[in-house]
C-alpha cells in the first residue's frame, strides 16, 4: 500500500501539499575523500560481518562472560570509530538524499557532486564549485538548494547569500520530515523542539533573508505550521515546550507503571527507515498503521499485543526509523519515544535485503542502538522483502537461530518468526501440566483453548482431563485444577 501521508485530513493539508509539489530542490552532494574508495568498502564488509556475528549471539544465563564481551566491545568500539569513514559512497548517499527529498515533498531541479581533500571553512565547497552552482541554479531556478552535509551556520548564511536562494543541510531536511509526519502531540513537541534548538544558533544575521525567501521545505514547523524565526520568541516556546513535554512524560511513567505489572515482555521493531517495519507490524498485528515508500512514516510510537505459538502474549512495539548520521538533537529529542526500545526484551532488527547499501545500514542501526545503550539486547536479525528476491536466490538463503528471512507483504517466512521470537522470549514461561477441570467450568476449558497448547484431552465422569502447555500466567489463574 502506498500512501502518501499528510494526504487524507483538512483542506488545509492538501493546500500544503499541492504548495510542496511545487517547491523544487537542487541537490549537492559533497565526499571529502582521504583514503580509496575501495579499500572501505572491503573493511567495512569484513567489519560488518564480525560484528554482526559477535552481536547476534545470544547472551548465555547469567551474563555474557568477560572475555566475549570484551572481544564485543572492542568489535563495537572498532565499528564505531570507522564509522566516519565508511560513509556510502557519494552516489549512493546522493541518492538516500533524493528520497529524503521527495518524502519532504520536493521535486528534483537538477544534482551536482563534489569532491574534495577537505572542506571550506566558508563555503564548505570550493569558491570555483559555488560559482559552477550560482550557475546551476541560474538555469534551474529551484526554491532551494540541499547540502548532502552539515552546515555550520556561517556556511548556510554565506552560500544563500552567494547563491541568492534558500539552502538548508541534511539535518534540516530530516527534521522537516519528521515534522510533517509527527502525529502524536508528544511526538510534534519533541520534534518542535529539536528544529527550534537546531534553528536557534542561524538565526543570527538571517532575519531578513528568511523573511524575504518565505517559507517552504526546512521553515516548516509540526503540523505544517511556519516555525517561529523571533529570537525572543524562540526562547519562550523552547521553555514552554520542554513543560508540556515533561507533563506529557509524567503521564506515560504512570501509564507505563500500571502496564508493567503484568509479566509481559515487550519486542521492539527497529531498523533503518524504509526497511519494512510497519508493514511487518501489520502483517503480525493486523493493525493498520501507516505504511510509506516515504522515509520516516511513522514517528510515534504504536504497540499491540500478539499472541506466540506458544500462546504467550507479547507487546510489539513499532516506532521512527533510524537513518546514517541522525541528527543528534532528534535522537535527544526522541529518547522518550525509544523508551520502548530500551524496555524491549527483544529487539527486532528489521533490514531491507534488496537495498543495495543494507550492510551499511545494519551498522548504522547498531551505532544509534548503542547510542540508546541497548547494545547488549538480545535481537533477532529480520531480512526483510525477500519476495523481490530471484527464486533462486531465495531458496539458497538459510535461516539460523538469530537470523529469520521474511516478506511482509506476502507474509513469507512470518510463522518462522513468531517461533524465533518464542524462543527467544523468557518472560511468562510456558509449563506443562495435567489439569483435571469439572465439565461444568466452561470459563475456565475456554481459557485453556484460547491460551493453551491442548496436548491431549480426556471426558471422563463429569471431568475433563487434558494434558496442556500454557504460560505461567495462565495456569496462575487454574491452580485449582492442576494435578501435583
Ligand atoms: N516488496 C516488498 N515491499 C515491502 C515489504 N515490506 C515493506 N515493503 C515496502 O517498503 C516500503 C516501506 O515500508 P514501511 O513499512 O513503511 O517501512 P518502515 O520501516 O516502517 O519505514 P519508516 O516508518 O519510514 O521508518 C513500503 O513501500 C512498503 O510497501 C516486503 O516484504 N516486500
Ligand atoms: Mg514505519
Amino acid at each position: 500500500m502506498r500512501v502518501r501521508p499528510g494526504e487524507s485530513g483538512a483542506a488545509a493539508s492538501s493546500w500544503h501539499a499541492s504548495r510542496q509539489q511545487s517547491e523544487r530542490a537542487f541537490l549537492v552532494g559533497v565526499e571529502f575523500a582521504s583514503h580509496s574508495g575501495s579499500r572501505t568498502v572491503s573493511l567495512r564488509s569484513t567489519e560488518a560481518v564480525a560484528v554482526e556475528e559477535l552481536l547476534s549471539r545470544p547472551a548465555p544465563r547469567g551474563g555474557v562472560p568477560p572475555v566475549a564481551r570484551a572481544a564485543r566491545d572492542a568489535a563495537s568500539a572498532r565499528l564505531l570509530a570507522d564509522l566516519e569513514h565508511q560513509e556510502f559512497t557519494p552516489e549512493e548517499s546522493l541518492a538516500e538524499l533524493r528520497e529524503l527529498a521527495t518524502s519532504a515533498g520536493a521535486g528534483i531541479a537538477g544534482e551536482m557532486l563534489q569532491r574534495r581533500p577537505k572542506p571550506d571553512p566558508a563555503t564548505l565547497i570550493g569558491s570555483g564549485k559555488v560559482e559552477e552552482l550560482k550557475g546551476a541554479v541560474a538555469s534551474t531556478a529551484p526554491e532551494l538548494v540541499i547540502f548532502d552535509h552539515e552546515l555550520t551556520p556561517s556556511q548556510q548564511r554565506n552560500l544563500e547569500r552567494e547563491l541568492d536562494v534558500r539552502v538548508i543541510d541534511r539535518t534540516q531536511l530530516i527534521l522537516d520530515i519528521f515534522a510533517r509526519h509527527a502525529r502524536t502531540r508528544e511526538g510534534q513537541m519533541q520534534v518542535e523542539l529539536a528544529q527550534l534548538q537546531y534553528l536557534l544558533p542561524r538565526l543570527a544575521g538571517r532575519g531578513v533573508e528568511m523573511s524575504q525567501l518565505g517559507g517552504g521545505i526546512g521553515t516548516r514547523g509540526p503540523g505544517e505550521t511556519q516555525l517561529e524565526t523571533d529570537r525572543r520568541k524562540i526562547y519562550r516556546r523552547i521553555r514552554h515546550v520542554q513543560q508540556q513535554l515533561e507533563n506529557v512524560r509524567r503521564i506515560r511513567g504512570q501509564q507505563r507503571r500500571r502496564r508493567e505489572s503484568a509479566p509481559i515482555a515487550t519486542v521492539a521493531l527497529v531498523g533503518y527507515t524504509n526497511a519494512g517495519k510497519s508493514t511487518l507490524f501489520n502483517a503480525l498485528t493486523k493493525a493498520d498503521v501507516l505504511e510509506s515508500a516515504r522515509m520516516f512514516a511513522t514517528l510515534d510510537p504504536t504497540l499491540r499485543h500478539i499472541q506466540l505459538p506458544s500462546k504467550r502474549e507479547v507487546v510489539l512495539s513499532d516506532t521512527v526509523g533510524f537513518i546514517r548520521n541522525l541528527p543528534h538533537t532528534l535522537v535527544s529529542a526522541f529518547r522518550a519515544t525509544l523508551e520502548e526500545v530500551q524496555r524491549a526484551s527483544l529487539l527486532l532488527h528489521i533490514a531491507d535485503v534488496t537495498s543495495p547499501t543494507a550492510g551499511d545500514q545494519q551498522i548504522q542501526v547498531e551505532a544509534v542502538l548503542s547510542e540508546l545503550e541497548v547494545q547488549d539486547k538480545p535481537r533477532l536479525y529480520v531480512m526483510n522483502k525477500v519476495d523481490l528476491l530471484s527464486e533462486k536466490k531465495r531458496e539458497s538463503l538459510r535461516d539460523s537461530d538469530n537470523v529469520v528471512h521474511v516478506s511482509a507483504t506476502t507474509g513469507l517466512g512470518l510463522d518462522k518468526l513468531l517461533e524465533a521470537i518464542d524462543a527467544r522470549i523468557e518472560e511468562d514461561p510456558i509449563q506443562r501440566v495435567r489439569l483435571h477441570v469439572p465439565q461444568s467450568e466452561g470459563k475456565v476449558l475456554a481459557t485453556l483453548d484460547a491460551r493453551s497448547v491442548v496436548l491431549s484431552r480426556h471426558y471422563r465422569d463429569g471431568f475433563v482431563d487434558l494434558e496442556v502447555r500454557a504460560p505461567e500466567s495462565v495456569l496462575r489463574r487454574m491452580k485449582n485444577f492442576v494435578e501435583k
